[in-house]
């Protein structure tokens, strides 16, 4: 690996597909060249570049919390780097990030060129710039300037980089041969140590500053330790550095960090699918269909322009196709005032849409998204047209989030090309996307609706087919122990605010007023139809008979006098307590503890439930749905993590301690947990 590309010169290039993570490997062979290089009398300088278009993507994350992470500790690689008695030139391309763009601060001349792209992103998973990051950024840029990066983890580019002076020269050409033209002429660039560069003047006001701008009360420390490393820099580099290794380890042990870093690679795992490997070929989709011009047809249409594809909205009704034009002009323009995209970017876009009043329009297109209103016999309808208008390698996907798939699938003559994607609204913001598995979906079929996920900016997670897929099933059963809660004495702001407390971005009640309280309403007459042994508490439909539909009519559970913040009604206080008198049950003080175990122990039964089934392949796919779509704090990992963290003998203890109690029939332990329970297994060990 490593070269001579003149005799004077060691060229290390950084080789570790697919992101050049600086795993043991790497560090061993840096290490090594580094010290072969400074013992060899005929070289004079050392270049240290990325190969494969990158420099790289920083330390190696599956290391974490291995022995292996402790051996040449990446750190103690990077001090070395700026020991090094010759001159190290950092030539950069691409992503520079975390560990490696703390490896360039510590060479001691900079190049890059205009593709290259820094950040320090260890804050996005729970830790801190670890490898001297902390103690030498703020010496080489304005201190206010590092912190902030350092906070944000946000990515610059290389003019950027320049110009706060992060990078010494951006090369318009060839970087290589840049990089070897200053390592082989005769006078070499000085040997400039950032670690002894004297810490800023203005450091303790932008310690100052940024510590009263930080907000409080976050699930992960890392923002205020990254700013206790900076406050640590001294004129001598050590006890500041011996602060960052202090921090460094205190947060790579914290929760947050494990579900953050849970996060990070179950995002990219769920876009695996058991079974479809490289040999499935996913279809080309360039031109989709939309069915259906409302809330969310127009939602899913922005979505899709945003990502440069062109999109044919049918809308049988006049007005309605007018207001989806309005609507989705609006939302791009938006984009234009807040300078997200350029106005050519957004006429661009516009242009792309094409608004149809039949389902004719769509002969043509790759792939048709019916998001029409949610009655079968509509669907019918729609899917049987559709069976003889669109090309025959065209896949037809259901935007339902509550029929039957297989049922929508049997009304066109090949079943094999429907495929479910269950849109979260708003459509355009919301990451998740479900895409449902039906009975007979081509493997091929199901494989482009997770391409054309990642294509839209989504987080693709595959379900089986049940009612209430994955998310809305689970939901389903915390709501349910959300309403006995609030029956048994808890209010609702203190739910909700235990809750969003704990990690939910809002609690299950603000939510059901804000989608409408008679969608909650419909769905639990329904079930009291399908399901009369598994009863809701009625609490809540008192609410709606009084026509409190939720924020949308100004009342629900809260009081919106303003249409948007929700107050506490001392009258619906009054009726809840009624209504527990009515039922027989004496109120009790419940703590926020005791809500928090109640709503996410429903979720993790439910979730093991439908891994165990097989709706979901794995448990992180369960997961990464609630972090997508459900605003489960990415810190807390999802449900399925948070029984690994517990420990799923105690998880199980707990359910089995309900299920003795008042509605103990709602807590029959999944068939999953007992079995891994049993067996001292982890949910993470089923990792297909
Ligand atoms: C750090 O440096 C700590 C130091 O401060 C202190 C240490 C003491 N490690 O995202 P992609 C895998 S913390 C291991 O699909 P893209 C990824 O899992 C690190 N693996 O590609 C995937 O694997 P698979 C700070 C990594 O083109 C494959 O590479 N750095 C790492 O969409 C492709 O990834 C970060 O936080 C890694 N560091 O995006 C950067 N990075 O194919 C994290 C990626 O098996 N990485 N993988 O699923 C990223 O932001 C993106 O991956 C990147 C490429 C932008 C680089």
């Amino acid at each position: 690996m490593m070269k001579s590309g003149s005799s004077d010169v060691c060229e290390i290039i950084l080789d570790n597909p697919p992101v050049n993570a600086l795993g043991l490997p790497v560090r061993r062979y840096i290490i090594a060249a580094i010290e072969a290089a400074e013992a060899d009398p005929a070289i004079r300088c050392i270049i240290i570049r990325g190969g494969g278009g990158l420099f790289t993507a920083g330390a190696d994350i599956a290391e974490f919390r291995t022995d292996q992470m402790q051996i040449l500790w990446l750190p103690d690689l990077v001090d070395r780097i700026e020991a090094c008695s010759k001159p190290v030139i950092a030539a950069i391309w691409g992503n520079c990030l975390g560990g490696g763009m703390e490896m360039v601060l510590a060479c001691h001349f900079r190049i890059a060129d205009t593709s290259a792209r820094f950040a320090l992103p260890e804050v996005k998973i729970g830790i801190l710039p670890g490898a001297g990051g902390t103690q030498r950024l703020p010496r080489l840029v304005d201190p206010a300037v590092a912190l902030e990066l350092m906070i944000s983890g946000r990515t610059i580019d290389a003019l950027r980089a320049h110009e706060i002076g992060l990078v010494d020269r951006i090369v318009d050409g060839d970087l290589v041969a840049e990089a070897f033209k200053i390592a082989s002429a005769d006078r070499l660039p000085p040997i400039r140590r950032t670690g002894s560069i004297p810490p800023p003047v203005n450091l303790p006001e932008a310690v100052a500053e940024t510590r009263a701008s930080l907000r409080k009360g976050g699930l992960s420390a890392s923002p205020e330790r990254i700013v206790e490393c900076v406050a640590a820099i001294e004129a001598d580099f050590a006890p500041g550095r011996a602060v960052e290794k202090r921090l460094f380890a205190e947060l790579m042990d914290s929760q947050a960090a494990r579900g953050l870093q849970h996060a990070f690679f179950g995002e990219r795992k769920v876009a695996r699918i058991p079974g479809i490997g490289a040999d499935i070929r996913p279809r080309s989709i360039k031109t989709v269909g939309i069915v259906g011009g409302g809330l969310m047809g127009t939602g899913i249409a922005i979505a899709l322009l945003n990502a440069g594809l062109d999109v044919i909205v049918v809308e049988t009704r006049g007005d309605a196709r007018d207001k989806a034009r309005d609507t989705v002009g609006r939302t791009i323009l938006r984009d234009v005032e807040k300078r997200r995209v350029s106005q050519s970017e957004a006429d661009a876009r516009l242009a792309a849409l094409t608004l149809a009043p039949s389902l004719e329009a769509l002969a043509d297109v790759d792939l048709v998204i019916e998001a029409v209103f949610e009655d079968l016999a509509v669907k019918k309808e729609i899917f049987t047209t559709l069976d003889s208008i669109v090309r025959f390698d065209a896949i037809l996907a259901s935007n339902t989030s509550t029929l039957d798939l297989d049922a929508i699938a049997a009304f066109t003559s090949d079943p094999s090309r429907v495929v479910g994607l269950h849109f979260f609204s708003p459509a355009n913001i919301m990451r998740l996307l479900e895409v449902v598995r039906g009975g007979r979906t081509a493997p091929d079929v199901l494989a482009t609706a997770m391409v054309f996920a990642r294509r839209i900016g989504k987080v693709g997670v595959v379900s089986g087919v049940c009612d209430g897929f994955i998310g809305n099933r689970m939901f389903e059963e915390y709501l349910r122990q959300a309403y006995f809660l609030l029956e048994e004495g808890a209010l609702p702001q203190q739910i909700d605010q235990a809750m969003e407390a704990w990690g939910v971005a809002m609690g299950p009640l603000r939510v059901l007023d804000l989608a409408g309280q008679d969608i909650g309403w419909a769905i639990r007459k329904r079930r009291a139809v399908e399901q009369p042994d598994r009863p809701y508490s009625g609490i809540v439909d008192r609410i709606c008979e009084m026509g409190r539909f939720g924020q949308k009519v100004g009342k629900g559970i809260y009081d919106y006098a303003d249409g948007r913040t929700a107050v506490p009604d001392p009258e619906i206080e009054r009726l809840f307590a009624g209504y527990s008198a009515e039922i027989g049950l004496e109120r009790r003080s419940i703590s926020d503890a005791e809500i928090v175990e109640h709503c996410l122990l429903a979720l993790i039964n439910e979730g093991a439930r439908i891994v165990g089934e097989g709706i979901a392949y794995r448990p992180v796919d369960v997961d990464m749905i609630y972090l997508n779509g459900y605003g489960f704090a990415r810190e807390r990992g999802g449900p399925m993590f948070q029984a690994d963290e517990q420990g799923l003998a105690t998880v199980l203890e707990k359910i089995r301690i309900l299920a003795a109690g008042r509605n103990g029939w709602a807590w029959e332990p999944a068939a999953l947990l007992v079995e891994f329970a049993a067996q001292g297994k982890r949910l993470a060990d089923l990792n297909i």
